[in-house]
C-alpha cells in the first residue's frame, strides 16, 4: 500500500488558524514517526502558547461573527456537505490515521461508518427544538422563558490514540450548535486532525471556526486550558493530567469535561456461552492493541473455570494477526510510540516482579517488525487485584485475569479500583445481568458483549476517570449556555 500522501511531502506541515496555514511563532518543529517502523513521517510546527493566544483569538472573532447567526437549518445543511466532503477523502484520513498513530488500516477503514453516524446524529440535533416556556407557572404579570444558546470558545486537548473518531467529539457538537473551536491534538498523532482542517474548509466552514494547533500538553495544552477566553475545554486522556486541566479551568471558571483512563472490570461467570466471552475478552482488551479508554483489562473469572477459560482467552490472542498497519491483514498494530513501548515493557516488569505468570505474551516483536513498537497480546494468571498490575491503566494488550468465587465477590472485586469508566459481564442468567450492571460503579455497563459505542448514546465516565458526556442528547447541552428572559405582560 502506497505511504505517498502531499501532506507528508512538505517539508513542514503547519498549524490550521483562522482558515490558513501557518508556522509556529518560535519556528520550531517536531517529528511525526510511524510506529510500524520507527521512520520519520515529516514534521509538524510545534505550536506554543502564542500560537494558541493566537487561535481563540481567531475563534473568538468568528464565534462574534456571523457564524453565531446562522440558522440551525444553515448549520445541519453544513454539516451534510463536511460528511460528504470526508467521504469523498475517507481513504486519505485512514491512511493518514494509520501511518501516524499505528492503528491497522483495516480498522481505521471501518471509521468511515463511524462518521457517517456521528455527522447523521449531530446534524439533527442542529435543528432540535431547545429551550423552556414558563407560560403559565409564574405569578404577576409576567411570563418567562429559558434559551438554550452556543456557549462560545471550546478548547479541546486529544490524545493519540484514536485522533480520527475522539476529535469528532468536539467538531460535531460545535458545528452542531454555533460554538467555534481550538483543537490541540497530541505530538503523537497530529495528522488526521490537520487534514480534517482542511476538508471543513474546503466544505464551506467559515475561517476561525475550526483551528487546529498540535504542540506539546505542558506548553499548548496548559496554555488552551487556562486561556482566559475559553469558555469551555474538553479532555481526553491521563487521569494526571485530567487534574491539572481542572485546576486551570479555574483561571476563568470555564466549564470543563474530563474523560480519563480506566481499569475496567470484565467478568466470566461459569453459565456464560465461554466461546463468544473469550473472543470478547480478548478483543475487549487487545483491540487498537490495548489503547482504548474503556478497555477491560481486569478479566474476573469464575474460579470453576478459571484455568481453562483463561487459555482460550490468550489462544484468542494468539491467533491475531500482528504486524505492520499497513498490511490489509493486520489485526494488532504496533503502539502508537516509543514511550508508550517503554511504558508497556516495564509494566512486564512490574507484572514479574509482582509474581503474575505470563499465560500468554510478555515479549516484545522482533524479526522484521524490530524497529517498531510491537508487543504480544498478554494474558497475566495468578494476579490479585491489590498489585500494581491490576489497578494501573497499562494502555497495552495486557490482560490481568483475577478468580472470584461468588457473585457478590466478583461486583466487590470489580469496584475495587479508582476508576469507574466502564465494566461488563457474561452470563445467561438475566436476573444476574440486571443485579450486576446495576451494582457497577461505572459510566457504561456490557452484558454479553464489550465495546459497543454509538454517537448517539451517551459515553461517561465516574469517579477518577472523570465527568461530562459524549455522545447522545446530553452532549449538546455541554456546549450550550441558558439564558433566562423575563418579560413584563401588561
Ligand atoms: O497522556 P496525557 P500521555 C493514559 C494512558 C497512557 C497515559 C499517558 O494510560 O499510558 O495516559 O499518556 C495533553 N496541560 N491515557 O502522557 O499527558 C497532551 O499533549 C494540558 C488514557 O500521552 O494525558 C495530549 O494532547 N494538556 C487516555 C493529551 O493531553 C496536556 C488517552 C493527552 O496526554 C498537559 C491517552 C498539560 N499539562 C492517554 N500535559 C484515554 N482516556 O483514552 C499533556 N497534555
Amino acid at each position: 500500500m502506497s505511504t505517498s500522501h502531499p501532506f507528508l511531502s512538505r517539508p513542514v506541515l503547519p498549524l490550521f488558524i483562522d482558515g490558513k496555514w501557518v508556522q509556529a511563532r518560535s519556528g520550531e518543529t517536531f517529528d511525526c514517526v510511524n510506529p510500524s517502523t520507527g521512520a520519520l513521517l515529516t514534521k509538524v510546527a510545534r505550536g506554543g502558547a502564542e500560537d494558541i493566544d493566537a487561535a481563540v483569538t481567531a475563534a473568538r472573532k468568528a464565534f462574534n461573527g456571523d457564524w453565531r447567526k446562522l440558522k440551525p437549518l444553515d448549520r445541519q445543511n453544513l454539516m451534510h456537505k463536511v460528511l460528504a466532503a470526508i467521504e469523498e477523502r475517507f481513504e486519505e484520513l485512514a491512511l493518514l490515521e494509520t501511518l501516524d498513530m499505528g492503528a491497522p488500516i483495516a480498522r481505521t477503514s471501518t471509521f468511515r461508518r463511524w462518521i457517517q453516524l456521528a455527522f447523521r446524529f449531530y446534524a439533527s440535533q442542529a435543528v432540535q427544538p431547545r429551550g423552556t416556556v414558563f407560560a403559565n407557572s409564574v405569578p404577576g404579570e409576567f411570563m418567562s422563558y429559558s434559551l438554550k444558546q452556543p456557549l462560545g470558545v471550546v478548547g479541546a486537548i486529544i490524545p493519540w490514540n484514536g485522533p480520527l473518531i475522539t476529535q469528532l467529539w468536539s467538531i460535531c457538537p460545535s458545528l452542531a450548535t454555533g460554538c467555534t473551536l481550538v483543537l490541540k491534538p497530541a505530538e503523537e498523532a497530529p495528522l488526521s486532525a490537520l487534514m480534517m482542517a482542511e476538508i471543513l474548509t474546503q466544505a464551506g466552514v467559515p475561517p476561525g471556526v475550526i483551528n487546529v494547533v498540535p504542540g506539546p500538553g505542558p506548553t499548548a495544552g496548559s496554555a488552551l486550558a487556562a486561556h482566559m477566553d475559553v469558555d469551555r475545554v474538553t479532555f481526553t486522556g491521563s487521569t494526571a493530567t485530567g487534574r491539572r486541566i481542572v485546576e486551570a479551568s479555574a483561571s476563568n471558571l470555564k466549564r470543563v469535561s474530563v474523560e480519563l483512563g480506566g481499569k475496567s472490570p470484565d467478568i466470566v461467570f461459569a453459565d456464560a456461552n465461554l466461546d463468544a466471552a473469550a473472543v470478547g475478552a480478548a478483543m475487549g482488551c487487545f483491540n487498537n492493541t490495548g489503547q482504548v479508554c474503556y478497555a477491560g483489562t481486569r478479566l474476573l473469572v469464575e474460579r470453576s473455570i478459571y484455568g481453562t477459560f483463561i487459555e482460550k482467552v490468550a489462544a484468542a490472542g494468539r491467533a491475531l494477526r500482528v504486524g505492520d498497519s499497513l498490511d490489509p491483514s493486520t489485526q494488532l498494530g504496533p503502539l502508537a510510540s516509543r514511550a508508550q513501548l517503554d511504558r508497556v515493557a516495564n509494566y512486564f516488569d512490574v507484572a514479574r516482579a509482582e509474581g503474575a505468570r505470563f499465560v500468554s505474551g510478555g515479549d516484545r516483536v522482533g524479526g522484521p517488525l524490530a524497529n517498531g513498537y510491537f508487543v504480544t497480546p498478554t494474558v497475566l494468571a495468578d494476579v490479585h487485584n491489590d498489585m500494581r498490575i491490576a489497578r494501573e491503566e497499562v494502555f497495552g494488550p495486557v490482560l490481568a485475569a483475577i478468580p472470584f468465587d461468588t457473585e457478590e465477590e466478583a461486583i466487590r472485586l470489580a469496584n475495587d479500583t479508582s476508576y469507574g469508566l466502564a465494566g461488563a459481564l457474561w452470563s445467561r442468567d438475566v436476573g444476574r445481568v440486571h443485579r450486576v450492571t446495576s451494582e457497577l460503579r461505572v459510566g457504561m455497563a456490557w452484558a454479553n458483549c464489550y465495546g459497543v459505542t454509538d454517537p448517539s448514546v451517551p459515553m461517561a465516565g465516574t469517579r477518577s476517570s472523570g465527568y461530562g458526556v459524549k455522545g447522545g442528547p446530553f452532549h449538546i447541552d455541554e456546549y450550550l449556555t441558558a439564558k433566562t428572559v423575563w418579560l413584563n405582560t401588561q
